[in-house]
């Protein structure tokens, strides 16, 4: 019985903290689908991503982990999805260990450990000090 594994996020910028998260999640079964957050969600999440939804669908649609990519519209929607893509495993880094924990009356719940030293957030504060720095050699 092939066993669907169920993720979300906004995958902007990818590095290896992501890929780390999206090949155990689909180590965990036979296929895995992720919610993709919309850029709206994001505004919602206080996040703004640098990449639009579709960038991001389609980087994360060539990774050999993912199957398939569907947006995440707002908080409500993962029960209905956890239904329709039949998934047996709800996966999450443990950045989010305990608060979906309601999932586990639909699939199993398990939250990943997440990689050290790589976020996002990180990476976008490094980009712009180079900017600066260029910038300050230039005047
Ligand atoms: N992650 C990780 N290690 C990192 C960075 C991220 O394991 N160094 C994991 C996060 O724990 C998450 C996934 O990668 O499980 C995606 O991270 P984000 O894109 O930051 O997603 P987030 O904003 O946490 O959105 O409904 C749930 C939300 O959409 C989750």
């Amino acid at each position: 019985m092939k066993k669907t594994v169920i993720t979300y996020g906004t995958f902007d910028i990818l590095h290896v903290g992501h890929i780390n998260l999206l090949r155990r999640a689909r180590e965990l079964g036979d296929r895995l689908v992720v919610g993709l957050s919309s850029d709206e969600f994001n505004q919602g999440k206080h996040k703004s991503s640098l990449l639009n939804y579709e960038n991001r669908k389609a980087v994360l649609e060539s990774i050999r982990w993912v199957d398939e990519v569907f947006p995440e519209h707002n908080w409500e929607q993962k029960i209905g999805d956890i239904k329709k893509y039949g998934a047996d495993i709800f996966v999450m880094g443990h950045d989010w260990e305990g608060k979906f924990d309601f999932l586990s009356e639909f699939c199993r719940v398990h939250y990943l450990p997440r990689t050290e030293d790589i976020s996002t957030t990180e990476i976008k504060r490094s980009l712009s000090v180079v900017v600066k720095d260029a910038a300050n050699e230039r005047s």
